[in-house]
């Protein structure tokens, strides 16, 4: 990769993996574009306003920038896909329907993200295989089967370059997510260091994988650069790192804040999604074919979230 265009650069893995790779691959080497303006990413580099929905400008913006990869991270997540599934079908596939017909015309690498929402029910709970069924329950978990159908069958047909990652939920602490059902795995850092408590909308007993922002950007990154002679799969990887639950995550965080209160108020569509959701992922395919390796634990995440929160927030809870 020498020259990136990122699609959907605004969001909760955009927003942090344009600052990553520019670190990386130099400032004026990546361009962010999002349907919306971003002050503060233009300020650090090249940022176009552009809707991954209109393919003739994502063409024109590669073009322009002569890129030889695109980060296509638009998606409407799990939860607020289900108050709006046409809507969210539209988006999340005419974003990556573009992004691959750019990518075949431009001759342009393509990452997009998958997810763990992928899988349903009727997969595999524990160490949920590389390759097992995939009946997904959200109109998000279609459009990342979709997605990876899709993306397989343009390297298959067409040569493209295009390369993927199931994502568990990401916990970050610069931009926070939204529409997801992991969202409260970081939503409890924020009210821990601002409130003291925290009132959690998914079941304290159900598992769901989980990674850290830091883990989850080098993974875009190793396998975009990965050899792809050594690549058996490519759309896409099971990507693990932790996997907990409510209680689990909340036990971490008294132990460095015994006074921390958690109380349930259960959302139906976030409970149901969760539990349609795999407890654990088996990531071997990923170590063998790219070397996955994951850097970051509950305990060492929790550290480093509760430092920087507060630091942000220093009004500390008495
Ligand atoms: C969601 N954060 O909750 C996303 C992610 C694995 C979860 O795909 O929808």
């Amino acid at each position: 990769m020498k020259r990136i265009l990122i699609v959907g650069a605004g969001g909760q893995i955009g927003s942090e993996l344009t600052t990553y790779l520019r670190g990386i691959y130099g400032h004026d080497r990546v361009v962010a574009t999002d349907v919306r303006e971003c002050k503060e990413m233009a300020a650090q580099g090249p940022f176009e306003v552009l809707n991954a929905l209109d393919a003739t400008a994502m063409a024109s913006a590669v073009a322009r920038h002569r890129c030889d990869a695109i980060f296509n991270l638009v998606a409407l997540l799990s939860a607020v896909g289900e108050k709006n599934p046409q809507m969210a079908w539209q988006i999340n596939m005419g974003a990556l329907m573009n992004s691959l017909e750019v990518a075949r015309q431009h001759h342009c690498a393509l990452f997009t993200p998958s997810s763990i929402g992928a899988f349903g029910p009727t997969s595999p709970k524990d160490r949920t295989p590389q390759d097992t069924i995939m009946q997904p329950t959200t109109i998000y978990g279609v459009c990342k089967v979709t997605g990876e159908l899709l993306s397989n069958y343009y390297h298959t047909k067409y040569g493209v370059d295009t390369r993927s990652v199931r994502f568990p939920g990401i916990i970050s602490n610069v931009t926070l997510p939204g529409g997801g059902t992991t969202d409260y795995a970081v939503e409890i850092y924020y009210e821990a260091v601002k409130k003291g408590r925290f009132t959690c909308p998914v079941p304290g007993d159900v598992y769901m994988d989980m990674i850290y922002m830091p883990d989850a950007l080098r993974a875009c990154v190793e396998l975009m650069e990965a050899d792809p002679a050594k690549l058996v799969h490519r759309n896409s990887f099971n990507l693990a790192s932790m996997s907990f639950t409510p209680e689990i995550i909340c036990a971490e965080i008294r132990k460095r804040m015994p006074d921390f209160e958690m109380t349930y108020d259960i959302d139906p569509v976030k409970k149901a999604i969760a539990e349609s959701w795999p407890n654990s992922l088996d990531d071997t395919c990923a170590r063998e074919e790219w070397g996955w390796k994951p850097e970051w634990d509950l305990a060492r995440m929790t550290d480093d979230m509760l430092e920087v929160i507060r630091r942000r927030f220093p009004v500390e809870v008495r």
